[in-house]
Parts: C-alpha cells; structure tokens; sequence
C-alpha cells in the first residue's frame, strides 16, 4: 500500500554523492545547471553548463578523434566497448541510484535500465566482428561487385529524461564499434547520470588507449542540441523526445543532407480479445501502463478491450490499480514513482479533465499523494472513453490508460491504427489467426508489434523504434548498426578487357 515517507532531500544528496564519488566523478562546479530529484522536487547540486566554445570544442574534438578511431580495426574498437561494459557491470548499482535519484524510477527498474546498457555493450561487442558487407553476383565477366560498410563521421545524439543513460549507450556502444565518435546532449533534467556513464566511458577510454575524443558530454540547453542539427560536422543526428522536438529536428538536419534517427511520441495501445488469458494480460496491462510511473515512450496508453470481457477485466484492473504503491522510489514496496516534475503533473491533470470534457469517466486513479514534499506524484489512472476522441489520440507522458472497447477484430485493428503515433503495440489473444493478423502486413502499423507481452520493456536484441509521428528511426539490436556507418559499392574489374554494363557499347 502507498507509504507517503518519503527520503529528505539532504539523504538523497548524501546518497547522490556515495554514488558518485564510487564512481569517480568530480562534478563541474559553477553556474548555469542545477541537478535536482523528482523525489522531493528539490535542487541537489548547482552544476556548470556547458557554454558555446565546450560545444565548439566537443565537436572539433569528436571530429579529430573519428580520423583515427575510424581506421582503428572493427574488433580494437570493440574492446572499448567491451572495457565500459564491465565498469557499468562494476557500477550498476550506483548507476542504478543515480537514474532513481535524478528520473525516479523504482529500484527494480533503474537497474533495468542499466542491464539494458549492459546488454547493448555485449551485443555491440560481438557486432564489432560482424560488420559484414557482401559479394553481389556482377553481370559482368571478370568482374566483381561488392558492398563495404565504413565509418560514417561523428554522431550527435539527443537523449530524454525518462531513459537518461540507456538510450545514449544504444547509441553509443553501436556507434563506437562502427568506428564513429559522439557527442551527447543529454536531458536538462539528468546531468548526474550524463556524467557518470559519460565517466565510466572517459575511464574505458583511457585503459584501451583510445583516442580521448572518442567521445565528449555536452551539459546544457537546448541551444547545444540546436548548434548539433546545425554543425554539418555532426554526420547523423540520433534523437529522442517529443513529436514536437522531432518536426524541428528533421527539416534543419535534412536541409544540410545530414542524416537523421527519430525516436519520437509513441500512443502505443494494447488489444484484448475475448480468448486472452486474463490474468496475464492484467499483469501485462499494469506494467506497460503503471510501470515508471506511464513515463516511457512504450508505456501503454490505449486499451482496446472486447465488449464481452470488458467489465470483467475492468474490474481486475481497478483492484489492481488501487493496491499499486506511489511513493518514494527507494522504498522496496513502491511500484510507482513521481513524475518528472510539477510540469508534468499539471498536464495530467489537464489530460484528465479534458477526457472528462471528452465523455469519459475515470475509473481509478489520478489523485494526488501528499508526501510532504515539492514531488508531483499521482495515482495512475484508468479512464474508459466513448470513443477516440482528440485526447486519447495524443500523448501525455503520464500513467493515463484510456479504455476503448470494440465487439469485431476488425473494428479493434482499425481504432488500434487510427492515431498519429506508431511506437509499440500488442495483442492479447488465444487465436491463432488473430494474432498472427494483428502482426501481419495489414495489421498493426507500429515498429513493434506484440503478442501476449506488453507494449514496453522491449530487450534490446529486436530494432527499437516505429512509424508515423514515431519517427520511423531503429536503433538497438537486429541491423541497426547499419545506421551508423556508410556504404560503399564497388565494382572491381580483374579482366584485361572493359565491358559495359546494360550491353552498351562505346569507341
Ligand atoms: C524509451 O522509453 O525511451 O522498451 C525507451 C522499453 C525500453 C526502452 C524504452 N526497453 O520500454
């Protein structure tokens, strides 16, 4: 049940600073930058900000180090990666408090998110030898055709408050084992976390022997991410945020011809059908929905329920909703944390009266939990909705479900596929041919499409990412390390003679 202590800001700072210090951080001290915790809401450490020359200098230097990094051979980089890997593999517990302390996930879930950049450094490991290219059949005699992939130039990438560290290492682990170097404008909202990965990536750095400008951490505003779509040394911008972030974004990259990875808005939506296990697609449901306090891009924001389960599932869920715990982050029994900030708080709260404006009806949740404290939490909330209405095709990054219900599969696809956004989804069913449907050509039209899982908590050997406002940008696993390199096709020719391709003939 909800426990309304909540840690002292002086405790979370003396936590902050254990953390920190195991780690080996020295903090920049000056002015501009304030770590804070959502926790209590307060301020922790002033901090400096980055400045225009650091960001001058980051990229000079990130453009230097790739001259060298790039003939670097593919398994030598990987050794890098390989080095970070073990430090986070050393650190993931401080790491872990770090996120908890800075984004206010639950325990459980921050080292969640530090096993995921674990797992990304192994997988990037083993991709440091596999970089294949191919060998194309030539039309021509005497002739060979072949595809080379090479190191594309210095990636910049942008990163969220709600995945502070592991969207930066999908990046970085891939980008480094391609022969790239980055340079990283992490959240406002997460300095602490920025540096300590970024620290334990310096301390690689230095025990390979790598160049130092392998990799630089730019902690500032939004100016330093704009001089980054801007600068035409910054090959291929990866980032990740709001639609809104993204439409500015894209324009100003693709007006230099630069190259672009959008991770964008998800509204991702979840199909319960009447032969679905219930009691696994309730589990399912309050995780992807509840889970890091409904502040992924994957958390599920749209039930779309058969009319003939639809008051029995309901019910389970609003039991299950009322017994989460919303509290303090460290406590063990807390499953939902606060939200990023009393920004964040007041858009749910506006999201919930106008659903009520709407039509709809909550039926759990969405109440304030006093703590004491400046922390925005709220109870997650369930509202059932008489259609699709303007609210439910938006996204607010706060832990509100809208409940849709539908009696053809027909009609559950079509209000699934019927909002801008096309991150994640899934289906909870016991038919074969609905499922195999919902993942088919002509069902669902997101990146990821799922079967009796949630639509979050994705492992990171799949390409993460979706279409529409999402973005259309995969990064993690599968290929999507081709991303971040070029590639080069070649046509060799061993013959004494000069054939023309398409039978041409000439002199
Ligand atoms: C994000 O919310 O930006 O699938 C990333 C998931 C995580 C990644 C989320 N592996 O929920």
């Amino acid at each position: 049940m909800t426990d309304t202590t909540v840690a002292t800001t002086e405790t979370l700072r003396a936590r902050t600073r254990a953390a920190l210090d195991r780690i080996g951080v020295v903090l920049p001290e000056g002015a501009g930058l304030h770590a804070r915790t959502p926790i209590t809401g307060d301020d922790l450490f002033p901090l400096r900000a980055s400045n225009r020359v650091d960001v001058e200098t980051a990229i000079t230097d990130a453009a230097q180090a790739f001259r060298t990094w790039r003939t670097t051979p593919a398994p030598v980089r990987g050794e890098l990666v390989r080095t970070f890997g073990e430090l986070l593999r050393t650190h993931k517990t401080d790491l872990a408090d770090l996120i908890t302390v800075e984004a206010g996930k639950i325990g459980s879930e921050a080292l969640g998110e530090v096993q995921e950049m674990i797992d990304i450094c192994d997988f990037a490991v083993g991709q440091s030898r596999q970089l294949y290219g191919r060998t194309i059949a030539s039309e021509r005699p005497g002739h060979r055709l072949a595809e080379t992939w090479h190191p594309l130039g210095v990636v910049g990438v942008i990163s969220a408050f709600n995945f502070p560290a592991a969207v930066w290492s999908w990046n970085t682990a891939l980008a480094l084992v391609c022969g790239d170097t980055v340079v990283w404008k992490p959240s406002e909202l997460t300095p602490l976390i920025s540096l300590a990965a970024a620290h334990l990536l310096d301390r690689a750095v230095a025990a390979t022997g790598a160049p130092d400008g392998v990799h630089r951490l730019l902690l500032a505003d939004r100016d330093a991410g704009e001089r980054l779509v801007e600068d035409p040394r910054v090959a291929l911008v990866s980032a990740t945020g709001s639609t809104r972030m993204g439409r500015e974004v894209a324009p100003r990259v693709a007006a230099r011809f630069g190259r672009c990875l959008l991770e964008l808005g998800g509204n991702n939506a979840a199909i319960v059908a009447p032969s679905a296990d219930l009691d696994l697609a309730l589990q399912a449901v309050v995780f992807s929905a509840a889970g890091t306090a409904g502040q992924r891009c994957t958390t599920l924001r749209r039930l779309i329920v058969h009319h003939d389960i639809a008051d029995r599932l309901l019910s389970k869920l609003g039991a299950a909703y009322r017994k989460l715990p919303v509290g303090d982050p460290f406590l063990d029994t807390t499953l939902v944390g606060p939200l990023i900030s009393a920004t964040a708080a007041k858009r749910m709260r506006e999201a919930l009266e106008q659903a009520k404006a709407e039509g709809g009806k909550v039926l759990a949740g969405g109440s304030e939990v006093d703590t004491g404290t400046n922390g925005a939490y709220l109870t997650p909330a369930i509202v059932a909705m008489p259609g699709q209405t303007a609210i439910v095709r938006e996204e607010t990054f706060a832990p509100i479900l809208f409940v849709l219900t539908y009696r053809t599969f027909e009609e559950a696809l079509a209000l699934h596929n019927d909002v801008p956004q096309g991150l994640s989804s899934s289906i909870f069913t016991r038919d074969q041919q609905e499922a195999e449907r919902f993942v088919a050509a002509d069902g669902s039209d997101c990146g990821i499409a799922n079967v009796n899982i949630g639509t979050s908590g994705a492992e990171i050997g799949g390409a993460f990412g979706g279409e529409k406002e999402t973005g259309g940008g995969r990064e993690s696993g599968s290929d999507a390390w081709r991303g971040y390199m070029r590639r080069v096709t070649t046509t060799v020719n061993y013959s004494a003679e000069l054939t023309l391709a398409q039978n041409v003939s000439f002199l």
